[in-house]
């Protein structure tokens, strides 16, 4: 039978299916039977391989007769082939599903007196930077919202270099040495044998190897607490974690720990919510990212630094030097010193957020490492794993990498190298070119530091003490953060088989928290309360902190929340139009969700369109819902799982509801109990305020907290 000549693309001429042809025809016959269409008045550029070369046919491979072999001659199939098989690069060992966007960071406060950096003394100006958020442990395509620590790495393009601050949502790390680093993260990552837990530590290795590792204790506190699920980046706080110095212009040094906080406040989603929101989109937050960049409402952080001397640190209960532990805001306040603003979605996901390399020793002048062991250890790791994930040792040429200052040096050749150096001098110094690079006293320099002391592999004493910050943690918290990380606890050990590893994680919390280890034991259906391992340094009750909770940091705002309206056949028009004024005009963004995503015929015969079909639209995606129904439409609503999923979830999850007198029958089928949180959908001002908070007082009604 003879092959019919065709482009094997059905539909012509539309935007989705538009191939490219050389400009001015319609749609044109050529070579092999392609048949190549255009976007009718579309102004393409002509379609060619690598070397430049146009394509004729790009929907038919080169055949030594229609249904004969492919010829090994078809250069253009091989070369698109060869390509696409090449697509993918090494995704990050850790850190792989990330998140970015470009912004600025605009100076407020000069600290002119403690450094040289231009970015951090010249009040006013903006510097360009491309911020990447992340969770650690899952691979690139995993899920947003596992209990995760989230990544927060800023790169400032300064005009004296790149200078990377690459942080965390949580101000202490998990260990102390860089060389632990590779055993937490295979304890973490899935497990070798059966390729599972994506994205996930509760598992036997984590929990196992975390059981071997008290200094993990205070960050394993802030996983466990609410911050490890948040609602949205745009609301998390971030840390820089080290100490680095400063340095002025007579070279005295300061330590500096840098801290953002975010304009929108701190909000965290519940767990169970988390869970849902998992399997409702795998994307929420990337897509909430992306939703609020495109309607140009801009996230915004606080750039503070907590600045001390070497004296002030002698001083301090803890070493600063340990990533472990945190400086309480009362020992040293934060100092407000800039605002970052990330107003730019990139152009493409790979060439930049894929590409980006960050590394925390990209240091600008004027900032200087501090002798932080994980500090020590990272300046090298990051450079090592771009120089496999990228392939070449000119990763810097990548226009997301190369730095915004012009760059010069003697560095030559290495695979895909774009630049094009001139002249015969590549080395310094030399006396043949007036024009090549040379050192300047403005340059880089190491703070005037004296090292003594005995080489070995030790473990400073001053390292010793692991649980009294994670108590201070723990006793910090409101009654339901405590609850709720008494609850992650059960939740995550109880995906541990072994019992053992059980007991002797119970048996670390007896130092962070008497009580808490009972609740956790009382979860887990333990026996009896495991033996607490003798700790390395007496456990101090240290003052407790407001600032290390996170509800007293929840914003009553609607600024960059969400809310869902429930609609149906015959549902009110103006109560609808009602609640979204409002919510609006509060800073909301409002979606309506209807059974079918054409919309409803409202009562008064208007149709109104839905921005997400019930099925597929939750209401955990949203902060408060609304439920506008008729009669009728409640009646059918209440037949239907996911009508009564989103009601009893909305009300599960503490958010606030408003409700019509229609809507009532779904509510009821949802078995959900009028509270200060329910309200009446003409109580649009009652709504709004409680829309702002969650209900806490409800959750002893929803859920059994250990
Ligand atoms: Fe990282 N870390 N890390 N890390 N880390 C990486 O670098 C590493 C640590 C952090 O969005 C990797 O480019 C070692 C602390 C973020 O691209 C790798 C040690 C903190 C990101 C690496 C640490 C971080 C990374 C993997 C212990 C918070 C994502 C891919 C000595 C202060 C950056 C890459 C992005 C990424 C090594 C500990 C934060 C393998 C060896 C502490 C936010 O180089």
């Amino acid at each position: 039978m003879e092959q019919k000549k065709t482009a094997g693309n059905s539909r012509k001429n539309s935007p989705e299916n538009e191939t490219t042809a050389p400009s001015g025809k319609e749609s044109v016959e050529i070579g092999n039977g392609g048949e190549i269409h255009q976007v009718a008045g579309g102004d393409h550029p002509v379609l060619t391989t690598n070397q430049g070369v146009p394509i004729s046919d790009n929907q038919n491979s080169l055949k030594s007769h229609p249904r004969g072999p492919t010829l090994l001659e078809d250069f253009i199939l091989r070369e698109k082939i060869t390509h696409f098989d090449q697509e993918r690069i090494p995704e990050r060992i850790v850190h792989a599903r990330g998140t970015a966007v470009h912004g600025f960071f605009e100076l407020t406060r000069s600290l002119a007196q403690y450094t040289t950096a231009k970015v951090l003394t010249e009040v006013g100006e903006k510097t360009p930077v491309f911020t990447r958020f992340s969770t650690v442990a899952g691979g690139a395509g995993s899920v947003d919202t596992p209990r995760d620590v989230r990544g927060m790495a800023v790169k400032f393009y300064t005009k004296e270099g790149n200078l990377d601050v690459v942080g965390i949502n949580i101000p202490v790390f998990f260990i102390q040495d860089a060389m632990k680093f590779p055993d937490l993260v295979h304890a973490l990552k899935m497990e070798p044998d059966r390729g599972f837990p994506q994205a996930a530590g509760a598992h036997d290795t984590f929990w196992d190897y975390i059981s071997f590792t008290p200094e993990a204790m205070h960050a394993i506190m802030w996983l466990m607490s609410d911050r490890g699920i948040p609602r949205s980046l745009r609301m998390i706080e971030g840390f820089g974690v080290h100490s680095f110095r400063l340095l002025n212009d007579a070279g005295d040094a300061i330590f500096v720990k840098f801290h953002w906080r975010p304009k929108l406040g701190l909000q965290n989603t519940l767990w169970d919510e988390a869970v849902k929101i998992a399997g409702a989109d795998n994307d929420f937050h990337r897509r909430e990212m992306f939703e609020s960049i495109e309607a140009g409402k801009f996230p915004e952080w606080e750039l503070s630094v907590q600045l001390f001397t070497e004296e002030e640190a002698n001083k301090f209960p803890f070493d600063h030097l340990d990533p472990t532990k945190l400086i309480p805001e009362e020992m040293v306040p934060l100092q407000i010193i800039g605002r970052m603003v990330l107003d730019r979605w990139p152009d493409n996901f790979f060439a930049e957020t894929e590409q980006v390399a960050f590394c925390p020793a990209n240091l600008v002048p004027g900032i200087d490492f501090s002798n932080d062991p994980l500090l020590q250890g990272r300046s090298f790791s990051y450079l090592d794993t771009q120089l496999l994930r990228l392939g070449s040792p000119n990763f810097h040429q990548i226009p997301i990498n190369a730095p915004k200052c012009p760059f010069a040096n003697n560095q030559r050749d290495a695979h895909m190298q774009m630049l094009q150096p001139k002249g015969r001098v590549a080395y310094e110094p030399n006396s043949l070119a007036s024009d090549s690079p040379r050192e300047t006293p403005r340059g880089f320099r190491s703070a005037r530091v004296s090292e003594s002391g005995e080489k070995g592999r030790i473990r400073p004493e001053s390292f010793a003490d692991h649980y009294s910050q994670a108590r201070q943690f723990y006793l910090s918290q409101t009654e339901y953060e405590q609850a709720h990380m008494a609850s992650a606890l059960v939740f995550e050990l109880s995906k541990v088989d072994h019992l053992h590893v059980r007991q002797a994680m119970v048996g670390h919390l007896r130092h962070v928290d008497e009580d808490l280890a009972k609740r956790v034991a009382d979860g887990l259906a333990l026996d009896e309360l495991p033996d607490a391992p003798p700790p390395a340094a007496p456990v101090q009750n240290l003052e407790t902190s407001a600032s290390l909770q996170t509800i007293g940091k929840m914003k009553e705002t609607l600024e960059g929340r969400a809310i869902g309206i429930l609609i149906a056949e015959g549902s009110d028009g103006a109560a609808i139009s009602a609640v979204k004024k409002a919510a609006t005009g509060a800073g909301a963004s409002v979606k309506i969700v209807a059974p079918k995503v054409g919309g409803a015929k409202l009562a008064d015969g208007s149709k109104l369109e839905a921005d997400g079909q019930l099925a597929g639209t939750p209401s955990v995606i949203f902060d408060a819902v609304a439920v506008v129904l008729s009669g009728a439409g409640a009646k059918s609503l209440s037949q239907e799982a996911a009508a009564i999923d989103f009601v009893r979830d909305a009300y599960g999850h503490l958010k606030a509801i408003a409700v019509d007198d229609g809507g009532q029958a779904l509510l009821q089928k949802g078995g959900i109990v009028k509270d200060a949180g329910v309200v009446d959908v003409k109580d649009i001002d009652g709504f709004i305020t409680a829309a702002k908070t969650r209900q806490w007082d409800r959750e002893k009604l929803v859920r059994t907290l250990p």
